[in-house]
Formats: structure tokens, sequence, C-alpha cells
């Protein structure tokens, strides 16, 4: 594929007014006729043809104001479909007959099949998979679909807007018709067909009018949607309160799927789903299940006004509706659970995914300006850094300006496509504020270092805080300019009192927010007293790495007293990150391993906190990961070594907590029907957090076993689960217990996904084999992307001692993987790929075998543009 740039963008030559699409379904030979009227955009050349965008499509007619096309008039190719001579300036109707076979789409893209039902995904490109198209998200329009096919097989007949009405067709078949009054571009049109059961219920807006609510699923697992409906209830109220959005047609439907490429898709008004973020009933979903399905049930939902009703001008933009969105569901979350507990999570998960991207060879700015495949900029730069950019200029105009100036986004852009940039003045037209460097947060790429160093001067009663930042090179940017970097920040005194920062001199403070606007910049505040304890980036205001050399003291006085919970968790794993990297050097040099009295002291005072939420306490007891580890230690690494000195402190806490983890043990058993709710959910974590440490203070599987014959839900159950697989791999108890969850649960793929997760993430070498013969479990299906992932991108993603095992036989392995996916799927074959992007941190001998396995798949035959646009980046 070639590369696309954002300085090429311009308008289509063609005005699209009206769109009219009849499907006759087929497993095999569907039928798509589209009737598209166009006009020529004012001052375009007249001889200017009208060029559609096709993917693999076979045409078998093409008429013009309904009359059959004279061939020397277009060219149609799989790819194209050229049209010339056509009018000046009247409207003119167009009429394409394609034929598709959603049965051999293996790609997930456009029309295809998932367990005998016929749904669609069109973002980014696979609209034009259906029908020659202008396929781009600048092309608005109304579209009207007619849906015909067999009536036994497929009851249902669905499409994106109000139902129109229905009849039948001949003997056998039935149709439908649907109609979208908004205006849409393409990638968010739907289409699903078959034969489901469905879950209903109805919402009244703000200005009283009652929306139909229904989720469809496989029949017999209607009860398992019960969750989601109320998570969709929920975001469709907070919505209204907090953005003041209220919904626009008369139905919102769901379709969960159990064949999906990626979580969800916000099609107008008929959502489809990946199952997996649909379904969950206490037997078999986790909390973690609850939680994602609430988010992204919450997600999609907003899209209608961030991505639907506002829309991007091009595929550069994607942010504008991602970032926003994600910070939007962020917020709801928030909102609905523990705001700390939520942040930390949201935190950790950018330390783990983004921060490795953008300081690897896949780094990109959040609004990137070239692109060869663009399904490979759904990343989290352009999710979780959008998100977090999104959220900085939350923090820099306060809750009242950043609500003018999405109040004023949604007024002045309601019904476009629209720009990063026509986003980011709203709010300064709303506010006055001038966020011309800010804007650079969408522009540059990697993740900025503050390092800090701060004076007290008794005698002045002055603090000097001096800070310097520092932008990385990232491709293709090898020099930056300084950021706007909005610190949240606090001077916690001796008693654990906030000391009035307002007397500053040397930039600018507002409220609690210290802004960095120059490489180097010194802060000095007055009128202090005592010296302080300096609380910085609290909440996590900007995603950045902080260098700031804090005593244990002091850090151990922000764990205990900052008001900021999400502080106290960072100064928590400030303490343990240089213990965990003393620990790994240790360990690669065959050095007994230290581990310090304070962290333990730390760590174990936390947890016994009755006062601290349980949610909190896990989290802090959840020290950082190895890969995380492996970030800090910034090259030459043996995730070995990082393995063996985290497990040397893991156990040295569990000896020297062993009284505390066991009363916490018993004092937080949940009693009672089940609930998902957060603070069950905390408890639960917590406990399960306590018997991870008894079981290795005990070094004995017993407890988990009793665990799990005791367990009443998904989330003790397979908690109990990877206690056993994970700390007593060679136990009987693993090997019966691992059978019996299987016996279990043969009839659930997703809570089999589980049991494939847990068995790919026990660390060690001897995994890789070990997968391999899962591959052959009748539970696995090489077609599933969840069944894929939860395998293979396991072992990848999660299981750092078993992907990177010193000979390399992980890599050659993967390798194979990825070129016997990417010919099916492409797109699940470059995301699993980017498991490898962080190669060139490995310690030599490994580095050297991972390259050669990148090169394996760079030499493979007829790679997919998606692969060959990673690996190429991968090995630059
Ligand atoms: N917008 C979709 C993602 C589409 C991915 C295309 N490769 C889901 C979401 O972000 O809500
Ligand atoms: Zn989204």
């Amino acid at each position: 594929g070639r590369i696309v740039h954002l300085a090429d963008y311009r308008p289509t030559d063609f005005v699209l007014e009206r769109v009219d699409l009849t499907f006759e379904l087929d497993p095999t030979e569907t039928k798509v006729e589209a009737r598209l009227i166009f006009h020529r955009r004012e001052g375009v050349d007249p001889a200017a043809p009208l060029v559609l965008d096709g993917d693999d499509l076979t045409m078998t007619s093409l008429l013009f104001d309904q009359i059959e096309m004279d061939p020397a008039r277009y060219t149609a190719l799989p790819e194209s479909l050229e049209i010339r001579d056509l009018p000046e300036s009247t409207p003119f109707e167009i009429t394409v007959v394609t034929m598709i076979n959603p049965e051999a789409n293996t790609q997930l893209m456009g029309l295809y099949r998932s367990n005998g039902i016929y749904c669609t995904q069109c973002e980014a490109e696979g609209f034009r998979r259906i029908t020659y198209f202008p396929d781009r998200p600048d092309v608005l329009a109304v579209y009207t679909i007619n849906i015909i096919a067999d009536k036994a097989a497929n009851p249902l007949l669905l499409s994106n807007g109000n139902f129109l009405g229905g009849a039948g067709f001949g003997p056998d078949k039935h149709f439908a018709a649907w109609f979208d009054p908004h205006p849409k571009p393409s990638y968010l049109f739907a289409l699903v067909a078959g034969d489901l059961g469905v879950v209903e219920d109805t919402f009244t807006t703000m200005t009283g009018r009652e929306v139909a609510l229904k989720i469809y699923v496989e029949h017999g697992k209607e009860p398992r949607a019960a969750y989601a409906m109320d998570a969709l209830k929920r975001s469709m109220k907070w919505d209204e309160e907090v953005f003041g959005r209220e919904y626009d047609l008369d139905i919102f439907m769901i379709v969960a799927v159990s064949n999906f490429n990626m979580g969800a898709m916000e099609n107008k008004g008929l959502n489809i789903f990946n199952d997996k973020y649909v379904l969950a009933d206490p037997e078999t979903a986790t909390d973690q299940d609850y939680a994602n399905i609430e988010a992204i049930i919450a997600h999609e939902y907003f899209h209608n006004w961030t991505g639907n009703r506002i829309t991007c001008r091009d595929w550069f933009q994607l942010c504008l509706k991602e970032g926003l969105t994600v910070y939007r569901d962020h917020e709801f979350s928030a909102d609905m659970r523990s705001r700390p507990v939520k942040r930390i999570a949201e935190v950790r998960h950018l330390r783990s995914e983004q921060f490795p991207e953008d300081s690897g060879p896949l780094a990109h700015p959040v609004r990137p300006t070239k692109y060869r495949e663009i399904n490979n900029f759904y990343t989290t730069t352009v999710y979780e850094k959008g998100s977090e950019v999104t959220r900085m200029i939350a923090t820099i105009l306060g809750r009242d300006g950043f609500k003018k100036g999405m109040d004023l986004y949604f007024e002045r852009h309601d019904g476009d496509a629209s720009t990063v940039e026509d986003f980011v003045k709203c709010f300064e037209d709303a506010t006055g504020a001038d966020l011309n460097q800010f804007a650079l947060w969408y522009h540059q790429a990697g993740t900025p270092q503050v390092t800090v160093s701060s004076v007290y001067d008794a005698a002045a009663s002055t603090l000097s805080l001096s800070l310097e930042q520092m932008l990385p090179a990232t491709p293709g940017q090898p020099n930056k300019e300084p950021m706007h970097i909005p610190l949240r920040f606090a001077l916690i005194g001796d008693n654990g009192a906030e000391l009035d920062a307002s007397i500053v001199t040397g930039g600018k403070v507002t409220a609690d927010v210290l802004h960095l606007t120059e490489r180097s910049q010194t802060f000095v505040f007055s009128g202090i007293s005592s010296r302080p304890v300096v609380s910085l980036n609290r909440g996590f205001s900007a995603p950045i790495t902080l260098h700031f050399e804090q005593s244990e003291a002091d850090l151990a006085h922000i764990a205990r007293h900052d008001s900021d919970h999400f502080a106290r968790w960072q100064a928590i794993t400030d303490s343990a990150l240089p213990v965990l990297t003393k620990a790994a050097r240790a360990a690669q040099a065959g050095e007994p391993v230290a581990v310090s009295a304070s962290l333990v002291d730390i760590l174990l005072t936390v947890a016994a906190d009755e006062e601290l939420e349980p949610a909190f306490r896990a989290q802090a007891l959840a020290l950082p990961s190895e890969s995380d580890i492996a970030r800090e230690l910034g090259g030459d690494n043996d995730p070995d070594a990082i393995h063996v000195g985290r497990e040397a402190v893991l156990v040295a806490l569990a000896k020297a907590g062993a009284s505390v983890f066991a009363a916490l043990y018993d004092r937080h058993a949940v009693t009672g029907a089940f609930s998902p709710d957060a603070a069950s959910a905390g408890r639960r974590a917590l406990r399960n957090a306590a018997l991870t440490f008894l079981s290795i203070a005990e070094g004995d599987p017993k407890r988990a076993a009793e665990a799990y014959a005791a367990a009443n839900n998904m989330t003790d159950l397979s908690q109990a689960l990877s206690v056993l697989a994970h700390r007593f791999p060679e136990a009987k108890e693993t090997a019966a217990t691992l059978q019996a969850f299987e016996a279990r649960f043969a009839d659930n793929p997703l809570v089999l996904d589980k049991w494939f997760a847990i068995q790919a993430t026990i660390p060690g070498a001897q995994t890789l084999e070990h997968v391999r013969s899962l591959m052959a479990s009748p539970h696995y299906a090489a077609g599933n992307p969840n069944r894929v992932r939860s395998l293979i991108g396991s072992l990848a993603f999660s299981n750092p001692t078993g992907f990177h095992r010193k000979d390399g036989a992980a890599y050659s392995f993967f390798a194979d993987q990825i070129l016997d996916i990417d010919p099916r799927n492409p797109q699940l074959a470059a995301r699993l790929l980017t498991a490898l992007r962080s190669w060139r941190m490995l310690e030599s001998s490994r580095a050297d075998k991972a390259r050669q396995a990148l090169v394996t798949i760079e030499r493979g035959p007829n790679l997919s543009t998606d692969v060959r646009d990673i690996v190429d980046r991968i090995l630059k």
C-alpha cells in the first residue's frame, strides 16, 4: 500500500446526496445493489471522473440514471470504479450491483458471517468491501436500507436508524426497510441478520422521549445481557447529566457476536459488540469483565455524539473521536466506581501499553501525519494518550472552562466532519485561553521526561522547585519544542496538611496546577515556614515520566498522608521500583536479592489500613509488573532475571506479612448473594491478593485449592486457578483443577478463554510447549480472534519469561503464527505482532533472535499491508 499524507487532504470532487442499498442475503452469494445520487462539487473540473473505492469487489451491473452504462465510460477493478463523462452540475444516479461472499470473509471486515449471523464491520475501510463507494469519513449521507433474506434462518433483519416496515417476499423470504435520518459516513453503516434472542427495555430521555433499547444475543444467553442493559441505561443518563447529550433516534440496538476483531463498534443506532463485552453473570464473568462491559457499553454509546453526530474529516483526526470518547468513558467509570482506583488502573494501563509504544519504533503523534495502513493506528497513543490530552485541557481550563468548550464544540460542529484544530479552537473561543503551545501534545510523539529538584531555604521561608523537560526523539521527529505540561501539586506539611502555595514566582500556578512551559523553569514559593514534602503530578495530571529523587521518608509521608490517593499509590510504586530494579540486577549477576525493610513496612501498613478502600489496597499490593521493571531498567533486559528478582521481593513480602494477609483473608470474605458493585469487587481483589501472598508464604497449593472449591463466582474461581497454575504448576491439585474447570465450562468459549490465558501465562520456558498442545484442544479455533488473543496473545503480551525464552523458540513459534494468521485476518496478525515492538530493549542474544523472527516474517510470501507496515517499522 502507498503512504497517505495528511497534507494531501482535499474534499471529494462529487457530493453524495443519498444512498439506497438493497441486500439480497445469501451465505456465499450476497447481492448488493447500491443506488447513489451525486452531483459535481462547485468549481470542480467538469472533466474530472468519479472515482469510487473498492476492495476485492466483483461488479455485475452498472446503470447511469437507470440505463445500462456504456463500458467505454467506466473502468471497474476490484479496488476501484472510475466513471467518466459525467454531468457538469446536475445530479445523477449511479446504480451498482456487486456480489459478495460473507462466508468466505475471514478478515471480519465488510459483511461477514459469525456463527450463522450476518454482521458488518466497516470502520475504517470495510464499507468498500461491500460496494463501490466514496469510502471516507467526510462523505456524509442519509441512508435507506432494504434487506431481503431467507425468513426461517434470518427472522431478524437490522440496520441503522429507525425501522420503516417489512413484509413477506416470495415463499421463503422476507424483507425489512430501515431509514437513518442522520447523515453519516460509510464507516458507521451496519447490517445484522440472523436468529437471535433479545433483551428489551426503554429509556426516557431528558426531554421525555421514549427510546426502545434492545440487546441481541444468541438464544439462551439473554439473562447474561442484563448487566449490559443496566450499563447502557446508566450511560444514557450520565451523558445527559454531565455532557447535556440526549439520544436522537427512537431505538438503540446492540448486537453481540462471537467473531469480532476488536471490542465493539459504534455504528449509528446499531452497535455491534464482541460478545465478551456484553455477556456476564456471576458464574462466568469476573469483576474485571463487569467493569470492561460497563466501560465499553458506555464508550460506544458516547460515540453517538463524539464520533457520529460530530465525526472525523479524515482518519488522521481519529483521536478527535477516540481520545475524547475514552476520556468520557473514563469519567463515567470514575463516577460509577472509585475515582482514585479507576485512575490508578488507567495509569497502569497507559504505562504498560502506551509508554512502550511511545518510546519504541511504532511511536507516532496522537494526531499522526501519515499512515500506510489506517487499521494500525487504532493505538493506545490515539486512544489512551488522546484521552490524557483531553484530560489536560480540562485540567488547564478547569471544570467550567472545559464544559463551555465542549458545549461550543457540540453547538458549532454538530453534523460536521471535523478536525483536531476545530476542537481545540472551541476551547480557545469559549474561554479566551491560548492553547497554541498546548496543541503540541497532538503533534509531538514521545513521552516527556520531567526532571525535578527541590531546595528548601529555612531562613527565607522559600521552596524552590526546578523542573526541566526533555522530549525524546521519535521516528521522523528528531527535535522537539517544549510543551505546556500541567502538573497538579501540593506542598504537604508535617502533619499532613497542605500548605498555601499561592505566592510564587518563576512561572504560572493556577489553584493546584503548576504550568511548566519552558524547557527549564524554577518556581519559588514564599511563606513556607517549614520544609514541606512535594507531591507532584497528582492524579497523573500529565502523561509524563517524572524523575524526582525523593527520600524514602518523603515517599512514605506521601503514601500515608496525601489526600490524593492516586499520589499515595504513586509514592508506593516509587518506593517499590528501585527495590525491584536492584533485585533484577542482583539476579542477573547471580547475587542474593536484598529487600528493603521500609518497602515491606509501607506495603503492610497500607494493606492493613482498614480506613483505606480495599480496591486501593489491592492496587498497592499488585507490585509493578515485570514489564514495568523492564521499562524502568531501560535496556539490556533479561526477563528471567527480572522475574527471579521480583519473585524474591514477593517471597520476602509474603513471609514478613503472613499474619497480615491471613487476617485480611478472613476479614474480607464476601458473604451473601454475589453483586458486581465496585465495593464488593474491591474486597474480592484484596482477598485474592492476600490469597496469593499466603500461598507464596505457605508454599502449598492447599489454600488455593480450597479457595477454588469454595468460590461462588468467576472472580474467585479464576484467581484461585491462577494461583494454582502460576505458583504450583506441577502440583496434582493444579492438573485436577484445570481439568475440572475445562469440563465445567466446556460449552462456554468466553470462559475457556480465561482457561487458555491462565495457562499461557504460566511463567517459564516450558509454557511454549504447553501452548502448542493447547492449540490442538477442541476448544481452540484459529479463526476466532478471542481464542487467538487468549492463547497466543497472552503468551506474547503477558508472559515475559515464556515468550522471551533464551533459546528464541517462542519467537520462531510466534513468527509461524503470524504468517499463518495473516492471510486469514491481517488486522489480528498485525495487532499481535506489536508484541515484539520492544525487542531492542532485550539483552543482545535475545534481541538477535527476536530480530531473526521479525526478518522471517518480513520475508513471508504475500504479506498483508497491515503486517508489512508493522514489521517494517519495528525493524527500521
Ligand atoms: N471505533 C471502533 C474501532 C474500529 C477499529 C477499526 N480497525 C471501536 C471504538 O473505538 O469504539
Ligand atoms: Zn471508540
